[in-house]
């Protein structure tokens, strides 16, 4: 017997035959999934401990094709068949896109992924017909919490000091709702929570050759230390996922390095200072995250090679002269069929001139990206926009949410999702 029925919402062949879980990453039978009980009295699992509501594999259902526990309850939530953490429903339903945003701390990854998450739910479905919506509004929860700080907060010219968003990504156990620990017997595992979007393409023109049944976006905040060498364990294995991952973005903070900087004193650029009781070597952590990804790969049997790395440089809004490009738009349009198209060369020529300009300040970091994959692409952002201020009282940086003003912050997405998911994001043909 099966452990899922076909939904109402969904019909059964919209039911995937296999899943992989964005939490332990195994990948299974969809049959296999098991349920979580809801009746009070039903507590206790080996895995997640004596207060969770007890996993169950099913012979009852509702008419609903809802899960029936063992105390009569119907039940509405589905559990990983192997770890036994919660997953949303489109985890059996959408074949998962893996993306992992890796970087030192301080370079700039919680600010780029709220606002880029930000910033998408309004680009992917206006410029590209694509809908994007949380697979679960709580697994995502710190995210949008972060989202609410920046673009709706009650007092939009009130500076938000700029730290205070999703706090304390950088130590494991700091926040639990960053981690979640699961028990194997003899030993634990702590996993990194992922963040879940389902993707899906709004609307299917008869013209549409794209039709695609859609992607659940599986999004990892990894913390840089994570990557210093020796860090990944058994109890807690931090890079496996991105040996899934089709796309890895690799935050680069040029405002970290000295030579950087002294270019950006010679234009007469004021770069602040990262306030950080120590800096990481940020080429070193991509280095060591690589041969991590190599090693798991490799015991997959997959190919490190061909696999995408997009070197996100962050903090834009400090250096954007030492590029020198004039402000352009959008490198997307709408196609004469209604569909979003994105024009791949001029995202091509992005990343080309800035290539030139790290190679020429800082070359380690090219070498170290280009040594991991041949497939690199050089993407400058700034999550915040030329509008920051230096808050009086405490010196510190701040910005005002109303002046929040990111750049390029969903290209790298649009341009990994492109990639791995061509039916969402198609590219431009040029006559
Ligand atoms: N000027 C500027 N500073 C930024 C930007 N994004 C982040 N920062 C600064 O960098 C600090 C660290 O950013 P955060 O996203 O927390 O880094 P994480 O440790 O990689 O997650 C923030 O507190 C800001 O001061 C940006 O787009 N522009
Ligand atoms: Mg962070
Ligand atoms: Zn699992």
């Amino acid at each position: 017997m099966s452990s899922l029925q076909a939904q109402p919402t969904a019909s059964a062949s919209s039911l995937l035959n296999h899943l992989v879980c964005p939490h332990c990453w195994e990948r299974y039978p969809t049959d296999e999934v098991l349920w979580v009980s809801e009746h009070t009295e039903l507590r206790g699992d080996d895995k997640l401990g004596p207060d969770a509501p007890r996993r169950f594999l099913p012979d009852r259902f509702t008419a609903e094709g809802d899960a029936i526990d063992s105390k009569g309850r119907t039940c509405h939530k589905l559990a990983c068949g192997r770890c036994h953490l919660g997953i949303p429903r489109p985890v059996t339903e959408l074949e998962a896109l893996f993306m992992s945003v890796l970087g030192t701390p301080g370079s700039g990854k919680s600010y780029f992924l709220t606002t880029a998450m930000w910033k998408l739910r309004e680009v992917l479905p206006s410029a590209f017909g694509v809908s994007i919506a949380d697979a679960e509004p709580a697994i995502n929860q710190s995210l949008v919490d972060a989202e609410e700080t920046l673009f709706l907060n009650a007092d939009p010219d009130k500076p938000v000091w700029l730290g205070s968003l999703i706090d304390k990504t950088d130590a494991v156990g700091a926040d639990q709702k960053l981690y979640n620990g699961v028990s194997y017997g003899t030993h634990g595992v702590t996993y990194l929570r992922p963040y879940l979007f389902t993707l899906k393409r709004m609307k299917n023109p008869a013209t549409d050759a794209w039709a695609t049944r859609g992607r659940l976006l599986c999004l990892y905040d990894n913390a840089g230390e994570h990557f210093l060498p020796g860090q990944d364990s058994a109890a807690m294995p931090v890079a496996r996922h991105m040996a899934l991952s089709r796309a890895l973005l690799f935050l680069y903070d040029p405002t970290q390095d000295p030579r950087f900087r002294d270019a950006c004193t010679r234009a007469g650029l004021k770069v602040p200072k990262v306030e950080r009781d120590r800096l990481y070597r940020q080429e070193t952590t991509l280095t060591e995250a690589a041969a991590r990804v190599k090693k798991y790969a490799g015991m997959a049997g997959g190919h490190v090679a061909d696999r995408m790395l997009t070197v996100v440089v962050s903090k834009y809004d400090t250096w954007e002269p030492l590029l020198g490009l004039p402000k352009d738009s959008d490198p997307w349009r709408m196609s004469a069929n209604g569909i979003g198209v994105l024009d791949v060369d001029r995202v091509m020529a992005l990343s080309t001139a800035l290539r030139g300009l790290l190679a020429k300040l800082c070359p380690e970091i090219v070498y170290a990206a280009e040594g991991f994959s041949q497939d690199v692409t050089y993407l400058p952002v700034s999550s915040l926009g030329p509008n920051t201020e230096i808050e009086q009282q405490t010196g510190k940086l701040a910005i005002r949410p109303k002046n929040v003003e990111p750049i390029g912050v969903t290209l790298p997405f649009l341009y990994a999702i492109h990639r791995s998911a061509p039916g969402l994001i198609p590219r431009m043909r040029r006559k």
